[in-house]
């Protein structure tokens, strides 16, 4: 199923010649319309006319967090407020929010990306979708609220938490699509279970995103809410929710490649790698007037594939998000992604999928102490047992990472659970030298 089939289809010589058109017209607004932009691009001796090929992209300089931050707030905004009709912001840990405008045809095309996606994904009119992403600032909730809507599905915008009455609310609206976290759909899972209602749910698809998810995890989601789940990407500075997401071959999430240009670069050097190669995503939004972006850093490591897919849609996939460059934990010099340490967990069956990654320093040297939680107290009588499956999991995880950890099982429920974006590392570096 197509929301936009004569688009989404489109060969990639036609998608190229899009986008240069549209990168060229992307050089002369910023120009045009945002001073930090030109001086930058003046600096750098870059106007529309240079722009002869796509490869010309990259004379343009990269825009960073950094530089929205300094023009807090609306500093990078292409268009006077007037024109802008919505606001959002990522929260973001330290300081001030990330703030984003939209002007109406941003809205609307975000509206018609994200009803691209969820149409690949498989929602259609037919479904009742509950928004368990919380509204408000964050882009998760209304960008797949205004996409749903598009397609004629019957939104029920339940926000996150409150999860007994989300389970509730599920079951008597019959609800058949959950839009949300994939951690806030394992905790949903897991109360539905211990209320004994897991079988009165009528759920069949689970519209995932914004942050990680290893394979591993999201085949036990769907073993315990019985759904097919899809993983969405993006990013507040880029649109939010909408940048790419996965059709039902779940072959990597599927670019909107007439509005995103996309590239890949070496994180340390900022070389632009070939095509095929892992490394940081960099995104220029091709059509945005409220907050444009110039070949924005994303800090999120994933690898690109331009062959068209099995589903029949051209746009290019990327994989699923490796992590974040300032996610990786360097532990004694070994490079260490959270996801490969879930996806050593999520094969042992004694263990709930909850964990949390806590990293010291002691006389100068990194530790990391992976808490796993039982999926079940009864294993705490026998000793043996515990300590046989602590073993095997610090050695399957030495295996992978090729570094030694400290494994600490943990009570069943006594790691958090999330209602938004999981937080699962705790890094006590900085207070413990
Ligand atoms: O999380 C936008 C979004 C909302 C995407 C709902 C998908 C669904 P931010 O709060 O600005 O925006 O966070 C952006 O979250 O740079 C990634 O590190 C991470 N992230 C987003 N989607 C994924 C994903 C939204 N599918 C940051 N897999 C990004 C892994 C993701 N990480």
């Amino acid at each position: 199923m197509f929301f936009q089939k004569d688009i989404e289809t489109m060969p990639r010589q036609k998608i190229e010649e899009i986008q240069l058109e549209r990168l060229k017209h992307l050089v002369k607004y910023c120009m045009d319309n945002i001073p930090f932009y030109n001086k930058r691009l003046t600096e750098a001796g870059v106007t529309a006319d240079k722009i002869k090929c796509l490869d010309d992209i990259q004379y343009i300089p990269y825009t960073t967090k950094a530089d929205i931050r300094d023009t807090y707030p609306f500093g990078l905004f292409g268009q006077p407020m007037k024109n802008i009709v919505r606001i959002h912001a990522s929260s973001g840990t330290t300081g001030k929010p990330t703030v984003v405008g939209y002007t109406q045809r941003d809205i609307d095309i975000w509206s018609d990306c994200m009803a691209r996606l969820v149409t690949a994904a498989g929602a259609t009119d037919e479904d009742i979708v509950q928004i368990a992403f919380g509204y408000g600032l964050f882009t998760g909730a209304l960008g797949l609220h205004y996409g749903l809507e598009k397609i004629g599905a019957t939104v029920v915008p339940t926000s996150s938490g409150n999860t007994e009455k989300q389970i509730m609310l599920m079951q008597d609206f019959q609800t058949t699509a959950l839009v949300s976290t994939p951690s806030y759909a394992q905790y949903i899972g897991e109360l539905a279970k211990e209320m004994g209602v897991i079988d009165k749910i009528n759920l069949k698809l689970g519209l995932f995103g914004s942050e990680g998810c290893t394979e591993e995890m999201r085949t036990q989601i769907e073993k315990t809410l019985g759904l097919f789940a899809t993983d969405n990407y993006g990013m507040s500075e880029l649109m939010g929710p909408g940048v790419s997401g996965e059709c039902r071959e779940r072959a990597g999430m599927h670019i909107n490649e007439d509005h995103f240009l996309a590239e890949i670069i070496n994180s340390e050097t900022g070389e632009v790698l070939p095509k095929g190669s892992t490394g940081e995503l960099v995104i220029t939004t091709l059509t945005k007037e409220g907050i444009p972006m110039l070949r924005y850093r994303t800090k999120d490591i994933t690898k690109i594939n331009y062959e068209p897919c099995k589903c029949g849609r051209t746009f290019a996939r990327m994989d699923k998000i490796k992590g974040r460059s300032d996610d990786m934990l360097k532990i004694r010099g070994v490079n260490v992604f959270p996801s490969q340490i879930e996806s050593v967990l999520m094969g042992f069956d004694e263990i709930a999928p909850h964990y949390q990654l806590v990293v010291t320093r002691k006389d100068y040297s990194d530790r990391l102490e992976v808490k796993v939680e039982l999926a079940d107290d009864g294993l705490l009588e026998n000793f043996a047992n515990l300590e046989n499956l602590r073993s095997n999991i610090h050695h399957s995880l030495k295996t992978v990472l090729g570094i030694d950890t400290k494994v600490s099982l943990v009570e069943h429920k006594s790691l958090e659970r999330f209602q938004g974006k999981a937080k699962r590392i705790v890094d006590l570096r900085n207070e413990n030298k």
